[in-house]
């Protein structure tokens, strides 16, 4: 996003957990600040230095040390890249458990990390559920291996629950042991034009009743984030007169074991909508080869590079009620228009689309520069829309560097006393990636 900008002189690429030890252990020693860094994806600039800290990427370890093909358990190394790991169990017949628009890049290390969500979760949970276990470095350079691959562990305190998320301040993820679920015989999707926001509740409640366990994905995109996406050759799903009257859009995945199966049961589901007496969509194309489908999910996916494309964006990825996600995004826009920012040479774009499943919205600005007009105009009013609705300001994205004032508006000051807490506790000379997560 061009947002964070760090000043490092040292950026350190070890090969092995143990050359990590020791560079922690080194830093530790020298009061040394380490921000360790993965696929440098993040959105929060979580991954960005603050001051001179020293960046540790993990990039260079990116061995896979087991996969077995029965259970689906993979243990890899911080630095493998989702993509390649998506690749390597996929001989397999399975998937990863999580799908984002980052794959290309983003590390499994780094998607533990910072708990990523991504587009999978509706159907396949969060990392707090698949990852079975983690090979961590402490602060003080202490190897905490963790590195299990059983399905059950009643053990006492499940430590690695702690770093799932914890953005790199509490240790430095070095492995990961994760639960890959078996690829599904028959994926398929479809877009689908809706006349009205108020329209995505009652379609999500329909979808899900009938298609139930084959439902593996259900996002949402407004009407200004799909032209933008357009615009930027994000894919092209509907035609012009698709497109025609529709205020946004729902991209509906199934991943089942039968694709006439399937196909029949979204068949039905696409006319059953079309011929009620108030049809709550437009229309809809359901993808009829592979290459329709990854065009179906590139419009998706591809919204974040076209955001970026457009402008500098002020991202807030947030969890609200589904009913609050398209007036959070209108009196945010009334918001810009109200102090006169909402114009072409300012804020050229508000807009809203993200995981419904999840409750997730992410609400984006894109603006022609970063100014503190904007900045000011927007902060806190979201923090505190978000707090009415007793949301979170970070759904998945995390906290970083860019939410460490905006935590209290979701976690009370108890929480955050004990997180300072465990925080001094694991790392007491404060060099885990300082100025991160808690102010
Ligand atoms: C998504 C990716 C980042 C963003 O597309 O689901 O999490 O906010 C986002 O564009
Ligand atoms: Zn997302």
């Amino acid at each position: 996003m061009g947002k964070y900008r760090g000043k490092s002189t040292t950026v350190l690429r070890p090969k092995t957990t143990q050359e990590v030890s020791e560079i922690v252990k080194w830093c530790n020693d020298r009061r040394i600040g380490i921000v360790p860094q993965g696929g440098n994806t993040g959105l929060v600039g979580g991954s960005v230095p603050l001051k001179d800290e020293v960046i540790l990427s993990l990039s260079n370890m990116t061995q896979v040390r087991s996969f077995d093909p029965i259970s689906g358990i993979l243990v890899a190394d911080a630095g493998c890249i989702l993509q390649s790991l998506t690749d390597y169990v996929a001989p397999h017949n399975h998937i990863m458990p999580l799908d984002l628009g980052a794959k290309g890049s983003c590390q499994i290390g780094g998607n533990v990390s910072t708990n990523a969500g991504g587009l999978r979760l509706l159907r396949y949970g969060s990392l707090h559920g698949s990852v079975l276990g983690l090979e961590v470095v402490l602060p003080d350079g202490t190897i905490l291996d963790q590195l299990t691959t059983l399905r059950k562990d009643n053990t006492g305190y499940d430590l690695k629950q702690l770093f799932i998320g914890a953005e790199g301040t509490l240790g430095i993820i070095t492995a990961v042991s994760i639960l890959t679920p078996p690829a599904p015989q028959a994926s398929n999707n479809v877009i689908l034009a809706l006349p009205r926001f108020e329209n995505v509740l009652p379609l999500y409640k329909t979808v899900k009743r009938q298609l139930s366990e084959i439902l593996s994905a259900f996002e949402f995109i407004d009407r200004t984030a799909y032209d933008l996406a357009v615009k930027h050759g994000q894919g092209r799903a509907l035609s012009e007169d698709e497109v025609e009257g529709a205020e946004c859009f729902v991209l509906v995945e199934t991943s089942g074991g039968k694709r006439e199966h399937d196909e029949e049961k979204l068949n039905t589901l696409l006319e059953s909508l079309l011929e009620a007496d108030e049809p709550l969509i437009n229309t809809g194309v359901m993808a009829q080869n592979p290459a329709q489908f990854s065009s179906i999910w590139a419009l998706r996916e591809g919204v974040t590079e076209a955001v970026s494309k457009e402008g500098k964006a002020y991202k807030y990825d947030i969890s609200i009620p589904l009913s609050t996600f398209k007036e959070c995004v209108d009196l945010t826009r009334e918001r810009l228009r109200s102090k006169g920012l909402l114009s072409e040479d300012k804020v050229k774009a508000v807009m809203g689309y993200g995981h419904v499943g999840d409750g997730n919205l992410h609400l984006n600005v894109v603006a022609n520069a970063y100014t503190e007009e904007i900045q000011d105009a927007l902060e806190p009013f979201i923090y505190e829309l978000v707090a009415s609705h007793r949301g979170s300001v970070s759904a998945e994205h995390g906290i970083g560097a860019m939410k460490t004032h905006a935590l209290h508006y979701s976690k009370n000051e108890v929480s955050v006393a004990w997180m300072k807490r465990i925080k001094a506790m694991f790392d007491p000379n404060g060099i885990m990636n300082p100025g991160k997560v808690l102010e």
